[in-house]
């Protein structure tokens, strides 16, 4: 009588373990999809310029669908349009955005099809434009966040935000000035080096070039900025 009763508690405690089991298994699952959504805006702008921000998106798998929204200090800066974003060599295509509230941007995005997506890359990117004659920072925010797989899925992510500052012409570092600090000297080889070897993010004042990279050749012109050679 006590032997059973005693295996009836063993069983169910056994079964109680498993079930705790799968219960940590299945939420380890969810937390390790490690996907990172992430807002991408230039440090600084000019003020009265267009500009655009990516919607940046790591490590995803058989990504098919989402939406989200964006925020932004509307009297800052003014979202304009919202084109496809690509990942991998998949491009993603803009559903349809509309703004819901002053300053607040949803978004949608969906693959066609159900192929689904792998990679790294970009959800969107969005196309504003600074406010004409007005300097100050706009946080550029994400929230309402959901990813889906192609078997319709929820894909769980981390939302990460951004800013941007709009700033006179003045403000705005000159090529060759990578650390933007207003003079191009040997400290912004160094920077140049740091950026080319992926240990800094670069702000566009690097590209001293202006063709668009930051490479060897943008320490070759600091350095001719730096002896005076131009
Ligand atoms: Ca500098
Ligand atoms: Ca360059």
């Amino acid at each position: 009588m006590v032997k059973g009763t005693v295996r009836i508690l063993y069983v169910i405690a056994l079964v109680g373990l498993l079930l705790g089991i799968a219960a940590v298994g299945r939420n380890a699952a969810v937390a390790a999809d490690g996907v990172t959504v992430s807002i991408n805006a230039p440090v600084r702008v000019v003020e009265g310029s267009t500009f655009t921000v990516t919607v940046d998106i790591t490590d995803v798998t058989a990504f098919d669908a989402g939406q989200f929204d964006v925020s932004f200090n509307d009297s800052v800066i003014q979202l304009d349009d919202v084109t496809a974003g690509l990942a991998g060599t998949t491009q993603i295509p803009t559903a349809l955005w509309n703004e819901i509230s002053t300053g607040t941007c949803r978004i949608i995005v969906n693959v066609p099809g159900v192929p689904g997506v792998d990679g790294s890359g970009y959800l969107a990117v969005l196309h504003f434009h600074a406010g004409i004659s007005v300097d100050g920072s706009s946080a550029v925010s994400l929230s309402n966040g959901f990813l889906n797989n192609n078997l319709a899925s929820e894909i769980t992510a981390t939302w990460v935000g951004d800013s941007v500052n709009v700033c006179e012409p003045s403000e705005i570092p000159r090529p060759g000035d990578a650390n933007g600090d207003g003079i191009v000297n040997a400290a912004d080889i160094t920077t140049v080096e740091r950026i080319i070897v992926g240990l800094e993010g670069a702000m566009p004042s690097a590209d001293a070039t202006q063709d668009g990279a930051v490479n060897a050749a943008d320490i070759t012109k600091a350095e001719a900025i730096v002896i005076g050679a131009i």
